[in-house]
């Protein structure tokens, strides 16, 4: 047995937000560096959410085979993969799981680890404050929305995620920081929905930091995972509790 896996040193790794796409091959080198010698040791990975820049469908595979055949390497030889849409990669389907053998998680989702309850999300659907994005949101979230989109051409429904891209970037510079950070209200409604889990961890806003929050009594971690775009960002959980994983 490896070390790290079912034993003392059994730990497990959380990441998001890595933007992957072929116009940065660095960022994918280096998440391939980190599955072969960090990813490897852990029992178990957890990707929370925009792992691609953007996702069109999964009749895209092609476009990383790579990034999915070293998943499929990881997962074949013990390391769990779970992992949960993020707001860009939201498409990510059947195919992709089964050609990577990832476990696909629902946002949100409970998991006990090392005897913790822990509560998992990409982040996105607790920035309330941000209305616009959540009417968009609402709706590419629906079945019915997706099966027409993905009945479309690939080469069309290209264009409209660079038209959205677009117009998200145009949007953006134009919202205050603090509309696209999560709302405290919003974090105390999950986390009381949940019956109070020790600790939350999500990405989507880009800034990595631990919060101590108290909700009706009772103490919660709210983990923030960083994004990958100058330097990767890793949580580690293990048996005596949560820390930055150096990569
Ligand atoms: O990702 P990030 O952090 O930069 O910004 C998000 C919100 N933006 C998005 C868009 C994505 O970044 C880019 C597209 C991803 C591909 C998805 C694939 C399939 C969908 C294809 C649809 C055509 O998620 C941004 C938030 C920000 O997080 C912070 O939380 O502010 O939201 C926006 O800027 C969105 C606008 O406010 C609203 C846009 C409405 C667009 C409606 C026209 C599109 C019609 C499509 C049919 C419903
Ligand atoms: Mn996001």
């Amino acid at each position: 047995m490896r070390s790290g896996k079912g034993n003392a040193h059994a730990h497990s790794l959380f990441i998001s937000d890595l933007h992957l796409c072929r116009s940065r091959p660095v960022i994918t080198a280096q998440f391939l560096a980190f599955l072969q010698y960090q990813a490897s040791q852990a029992e178990s990975l957890y990707i929370l959410g925009d792992f691609f820049e953007y996702w069109a469908g999964d009749d895209d595979l092609d476009q990383h085979l790579p990034i999915i055949e070293a998943l499929r390497i990881l997962a074949d030889n013990g390391t769990s993969i779970f992992f949960m849409h993020g707001n860009r990669d939201f498409l990510i389907g059947d195919r992709f799981a089964q050609a990577t053998r990832i476990t696909l998680l629902a946002d949100p989702t409970l998991i006990e680890l090392y005897g913790r309850r822990i509560l998992l999300s990409h982040g996105d659907a607790l920035c309330t404050d941000d209305v616009a994005y959540q009417a968009f949101r609402q709706q590419v979230r629906t079945p019915a929305w997706q099966h027409a989109f993905l009945q479309q051409p690939l080469a069309s429904r290209k264009a409209q995620i660079e038209a959205l891209r677009k117009r998200s970037e145009q949007e953006k510079s134009g919202k205050q920081e603090s509309i696209m950070d999560v709302n405290e209200d919003a974090v105390d409604t999950l986390i009381r929905q949940f019956q109070y889990p020790q600790v939350l961890i999500h990405g989507h806003t880009h800034r990595p930091a631990l919060h101590q929050l108290t909700v009706d009594g009772h103490q919660v971690q709210r983990w923030v995972l960083g994004d990958w775009y100058d330097q990767g960002s890793c949580l580690r959980a293990d048996h005596s509790g949560f820390t930055n994983q150096p990569l």
